[in-house]
């Protein structure tokens, strides 16, 4: 069995073919549609999925946002282009004629990197910090997706109740301070309106307003990890994300998270599957492993 699995994220749109044995085949990304159009979505989508047609038997699909009953909800419609509602399994199935699973990305991505680690961590939990702050959690050896799809919106909890208004419409979430947009958007002077990656390239150069902003985004993370120990008792937190997987960012989460009390301390590990996981686990979901 052959699956095309999509990954849909805030920034980036990525397909690729994965057989039962996890290979990744034919990855192709393209930009995520900035218009506001669910045509937009479908046609990018279209685009994508085109030169893979009739070479898969499914579709998995991880995607940004809760994922509710196959459609996509933002639950920071800030994040997807102001895209709120997007009948996600639907329009896949219409485009392939193939049955389709769709999961939040984060969810996914959790899946992937329990599977990777060969189940060793009954509890485990993980943190994309990319255009938002996503997460997904495996207590128990089981993927919590809760009720209504929002378990493990992890970015949406509390960073600085002094802090920026999030696109979810809560004050001072984590994602509005750590997460890519959290970062871009706190950029004054020279860096306004740069990008995070632009941003993390003038750190690297010493550029001590990039340093700054991205010592607060990875302060804002580390916070939550703690937080997120406290919670679940986790064996590891797994980072993912391009943010969390550049060059650096780990090490200073390490370095924040030092400061906390000792029982908040958990093993922090950085995504194995690296900028496949959410690609790999709706494949994995989708085929019941
Ligand atoms: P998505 O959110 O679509 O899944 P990414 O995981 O690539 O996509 O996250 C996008 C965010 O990561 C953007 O804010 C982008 O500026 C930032 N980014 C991309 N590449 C890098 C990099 N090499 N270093 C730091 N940040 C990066
Ligand atoms: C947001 C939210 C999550 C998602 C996370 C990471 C939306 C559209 N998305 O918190 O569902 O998991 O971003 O998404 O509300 P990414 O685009 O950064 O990968
Ligand atoms: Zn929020």
């Amino acid at each position: 069995m052959t699956t095309l699995a999509i990954d849909i994220g805030g920034t980036k749109l990525a397909t690729a073919l994965i057989d039962n044995n996890l290979q990744v085949r034919e990855r192709r990304e393209l930009p995520t549609p900035v218009s506001k159009t669910p045509q937009a979505l479908r046609a990018a989508l279209q685009t994508l999925v085109a030169p893979l047609q009739g070479r898969a038997n499914r579709v998995a699909i991880a995607s940004t946002g809760i994922i509710r009953e196959g459609a996509l909800l933002a639950l920071n419609p800030h994040n997807l282009g102001g895209l709120m509602h997007f009948p996600l399994t639907q329009t896949l199935e219409q485009i392939t004629g193939l049955p389709t699973l769709a999961v939040n990305d984060a969810q996914a991505a959790a899946w992937a990197e329990y599977y990777a680690l060969g189940g060793e961590y009954r509890d485990l939990v993980f943190i994309t910090v990319s255009t938002g702050v996503g997460g997904g959690v495996v207590s128990g050896g089981k993927l919590l997706t809760g009720v209504g799809g929002l378990a493990g919106h992890l970015g949406h909890t509390l960073a600085d109740p002094h802090g920026p208004v999030c696109g979810c419409g809560r004050v001072g979430c984590v994602e509005a301070i750590a997460s890519g947009r959290g970062i871009a958007a706190a950029a004054e002077g020279a860096l306004a309106g740069c990008d995070a990656k632009t941003i993390f390239s003038r750190a690297g150069q010493g550029d001590e307003q990039a340093s700054r902003l991205i010592h607060r985004s990875a302060r804002a993370l580390a916070r939550l990890v703690a937080d997120v120990k406290a919670t679940t008792d986790c064996q590891c937190v797994v980072i993912g994300g391009s943010v969390g997987l550049a060059e650096g960012y780990l090490a200073l989460v390490e370095h924040y998270l030092a400061q906390e009390p000792w029982a908040y301390h958990v093993e922090l590990l950085a995504a194995h599957c690296r900028h496949d996981a959410g690609l790999l686990g709706a494949a994995l979901l989708v085929q019941g492993e």
